[in-house]
């Protein structure tokens, strides 16, 4: 019950953001960069990517800031719409690019922000049973050590590296 309260008010916070985006440096990359706050940690630039073609998986994306005192763990995510979920590394060995399940999930240290974007770490989605679409929402719920469950609702995209922070330092 408690989640989905935080949920709905999520939504508010977000709307609210976007009604009255300031304008200035800040903006620079506003429209992914808009964040929300969901037990004590920031959420951002979350995507997931749209199902392609007859491919079973799909990814998942998103900017965790963790601006507590205290360290914390991505220990899991969970999605009704999948058959499994994993937490994925992304390598690149002798050129190739390779994921691998990170298991013991990935630590988020006081003040500092995990990145899961394409060509990055991620969220893997296996077997899925439903296949999103460009336009839609989808939920996940993510497990945190200490922070607990936080249920998220990303938009899919068929071009999530627009909303991954790929585009960042371009213009340096
Ligand atoms: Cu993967």
């Amino acid at each position: 019950m408690r989640g989905l309260i935080l949920l709905a008010a999520a939504g508010l916070a977000l709307t609210a953001c976007e009604a009255k985006k300031p304008v200035g440096h800040e903006s620079e990359h506003a429209d992914a960069a808009d964040s929300i706050t969901l037990q004590n940690l920031s959420f951002s630039h979350l995507a997931i990517r749209a199902a392609l073609g007859e491919n079973p998986n799909t990814a998942a994306y998103v900017v965790i800031e963790n601006p507590t005192a205290g360290d914390d763990r991505l220990l899991s995510a969970q999605a009704g719409w999948a058959d499994k979920t994993e937490l994925h590394t992304m390598e690149t060995v002798d050129g190739v690019m390779k994921m691998a399940a990170a298991p013991e999930g990935f630590v988020i240290k006081a003040g500092e922000t995990l990145e899961l974007k394409p060509g990055g770490n991620h969220i893997m989605l296996m077997g899925l049973k439903e296949r999103p679409q460009e336009g839609e929402m989808r939920e996940i719920i993510l497990t945190f050590e200490k922070a607990g469950q936080v249920p998220l609702t990303l938009p899919v995209t068929t071009t999530p590296q627009a909303a991954g922070g790929q585009g960042h330092g371009h213009d340096h």
